[in-house]
């Protein structure tokens, strides 16, 4: 055994060269178990990746086929090394690939085969009073997947696997916990809170779907830790969040300042609790909404989602008595049809379509009850070519009187080609 590992270290010095290995190899074999010839990098992928034609298979996070691997140091033997890389796990949650003692050794629970039927994938899932420094734990509530409907307040302390974590990204599977109240909407019955990393406003209600990121800061010291408050009425609460640690050096870390990340040409916004139906605008909310610039792309199209609930489309209902029809308000003077209190900032909006007057003109918050970069009761799809694509979106802690059932926003987003004389 020993010699195997010996002669392993030789082959991964071989691979790995230049300065950085010693790091690469102290991080490389942290917990590296060599197991029937299996071996299994703690953290990354060894010396494989250096190589340009595995990064095809690096960037794919399922099933990772086992890497056979001779070297001039290994003519006698062949070791197979798979990283711990993502796996699919039979029950449909993710887990990470590893050996079935180094999963229950970690506090897993084994879910299905990956790597070829070399390993297993390991999927770990925690509740209320525990911490974790497992990539992709589940967090989820006491009896799940049963509801839980009782008062206290559940915690998970999330530690970085690694130094080089930057940031958290929650993905709310589940979050079904109780909305706020329903005269300022602000979350004092049940609330989830995020403390640790940088400001994260407290939401609550319904939130399936959703995700945040968490600044997880330099260094190891301050954890970040997620809290589900349940107070007050008797009430049926279930929750399941993903909790995925990033790494700095990726290229799918979200921008600085986004609690929320989109990528892709296409996507759909939303603000925390909506739902058409009864789902109330949050209060004391005050976040960046961020979509990655796609190659060749220079501007966003905005458009309030479909409404297939009520008989006024509520997709966009920020400010004003959403019970009655309520025209669009634009800019952030004083005054009915200003957004002093509750906005969406939208970068320099325009209406698509509008006749631009000589001097184009453009406004940043938006808010009332229609969607539109003008003053108006018709809806608009609204282009922002401001850069980096950003909104970001504020509500102030008071509702009534003047605003009534806001529902917040759904907004489908639609990246547009630079060809379009978009600047
Ligand atoms: C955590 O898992 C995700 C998805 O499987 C992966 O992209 C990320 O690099 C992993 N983070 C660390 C610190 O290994
Ligand atoms: C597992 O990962 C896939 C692909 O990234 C994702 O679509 C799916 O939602 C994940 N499932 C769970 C339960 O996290
Ligand atoms: C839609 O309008 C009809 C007719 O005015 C009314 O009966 C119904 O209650 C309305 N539905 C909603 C969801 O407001
Ligand atoms: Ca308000």
């Amino acid at each position: 055994m020993e010699f195997a590992i010996l002669v392993l270290l030789l082959a991964f010095y071989q691979v790995s060269g230049g300065s950085d290995v010693g790091t690469n190899r102290g991080q490389g074999f942290k917990g590296r178990g060599i197991l029937n010839g299996v071996s299994i990098p703690k953290w990354g992928n060894g010396g494989h990746t250096k190589k340009p034609n595995q990064e095809l298979q690096k960037s794919e996070p399922r099933f990772w086929p086992p890497v056979q691997k001779e070297s001039r140091f290994l003519s006698l033997f062949t070791v197979v090394t798979f990283p711990n890389g993502g796996c699919a796990g039979a029950s449909g949650d993710n887990g990470t690939c590893m050996t079935a003692r180094e999963c229950s050794v970690r506090g897993g629970s084994a879910n299905g085969y990956c790597a070829n039927g070399y390993g297993l994938c390991c999927i770990f899932m925690t509740s209320c009073g525990s911490s974790t420094s497992e990539n992709g734990t589940y967090f989820v509530n006491s009896g799940y997947p049963s509801a839980y409907d009782g008062t206290g307040s559940c915690e998970l302390t999330v530690i970085k696997s690694h130094p080089d974590v930057c940031q958290i990204r929650l993905d709310f599977n589940r979050f079904t916990i109780a909305g706020p109240e329903p005269m300022n909407h602000v979350c004092n019955q049940d609330q989830f809170i995020v403390s640790g990393g940088n400001p994260i406003p407290t939401i609550c209600g319904m939130n399936q779907g959703s995700h945040m990121y968490v600044d997880a800061g330099v260094g190891t010291t301050n954890p970040v830790k997620l809290t589900f408050v349940t107070s007050g009425n008797s009430f049926e609460r279930m929750w399941k969040v993903k909790v995925t640690q990033i790494p700095c050096s990726t290229i799918y870390k979200a921008d600085e300042g986004c609690l929320q990340y989109y990528t892709g040409v296409s996507g759909q916004l939303r603000s925390f609790n909506y739902d058409p139906a009864s789902g109330l605008q949050l209060s004391n909310q005050d976040y960046g909404i961020c979509i990655r610039m796609e190659r060749n792309f220079c501007g966003v199209q905005y458009t309030a989602c479909p409404d297939n609930v009520n008989n006024r489309s509520r997709a966009f209902t920020i400010s004003g008595n959403s019970n009655g029809p309520v025209n669009s308000m634009i800019g952030s003077g004083a005054g009915p049809n200003n957004c002093a209190n509750d906005w969406l900032l939208v970068p320099c909006a325009a209406n698509v379509g509008r006749i631009q007057p000589a001097q184009a003109l453009c406004t940043d918050r938006i808010c009332g009850g229609t969607f539109s970069a003008d003053l108006s009761m018709t809806p608009s799809t609204v282009l922002s070519t401001v850069k980096p694509f950003r909104l970001w979106f504020h509500t102030d802690s008071v509702e009534a009187p003047v605003d009534i059932d806001n529902r917040g926003f759904c907004l489908n987003y639609v990246q547009q080609p630079c060809t379009n004389n978009l600047v």
